[in-house]
């Protein structure tokens, strides 16, 4: 069976590619970029799993195959949740993780140390052909570092500190952030969703 992963981040690819083969299943993922001619989904959604799941469908449709897809972002509490499913593009630009960081900081540089808790939370959708949907969600805890540290990841990872942790997640190897992310369990959610539905 083909499934279709609703990213063109080979990185995610690969990390559910993983997650599937040690569940046992064996499909053939493809990401989005195996269909160059389908445009991306306008995310129009409230919600992360809104957004997974207009992602999701719009592929299924497409392609006339199963579609996963993910949404996700950081979550901050003084800021009622904000950044939010606002994420990559806070700062204005699309995707430009240097800027949303310091801007982020820029907010919070009054904010003490007791005040700084925030969350990745990550909302990953299973959409067939027919319509079923499924959609599940993984979250990190932590709080926010004043300056950022670390050189891995992407995004927001070098000020996210995982609960219970001395380091940012941009310290930790892929394969022990993969282990508490909200992205790997929210993957790992969908598993049995996945040989339930899709077989
Ligand atoms: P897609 O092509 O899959 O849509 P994207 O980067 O535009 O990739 P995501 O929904 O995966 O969109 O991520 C939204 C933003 O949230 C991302 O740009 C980061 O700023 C932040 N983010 C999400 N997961 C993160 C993680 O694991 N570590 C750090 N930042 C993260």
């Amino acid at each position: 069976t083909r499934l279709i992963l609703a990213t063109r981040n080979a990185g995610k690819v690969n990390e559910l590619h993983a997650i599937l083969a040690d569940a046992g299943l064996t499909y053939e993922l493809v990401g989005a970029d195996a269909y160059p001619d389908i445009p991306d989904v306008k995310e129009t959604g409230v919600t992360f799993a809104e957004n997974a799941l207009l992602k999701a469908h719009a592929l299924a449709q497409a392609t006339g195959h199963p579609a996963i897809a993910d949404d996700s972002g950081l979550c901050v509490d003084v800021l009622g949740g904000a950044p939010g499913i606002f994420s990559a593009r806070w700062s204005g630009t699309h995707g430009n993780d240097r800027a949303n960081l310091d801007l982020l900081l820029a907010q919070l540089s009054d904010i003490d140390d007791t005040h700084r808790a925030a969350h990745f939370a990550c909302a990953a959708a299973l959409a067939l052909p027919d319509g079923t949907e499924h959609v599940v969600e993984g979250h990190l805890l932590g709080t926010l570092r004043h300056t950022p540290s670390g050189t891995n990841g992407f995004g927001y990872d070098p000020i996210l500190q995982p609960e219970g942790m001395t380091v940012t997640c941009a310290e930790l190897t892929p394969a022990e952030k993969n282990a508490i992310s909200h992205r790997g369990k929210a993957f790992r959610a969908l598993v049995p969703v996945v040989r339930d539905l899709v077989g």
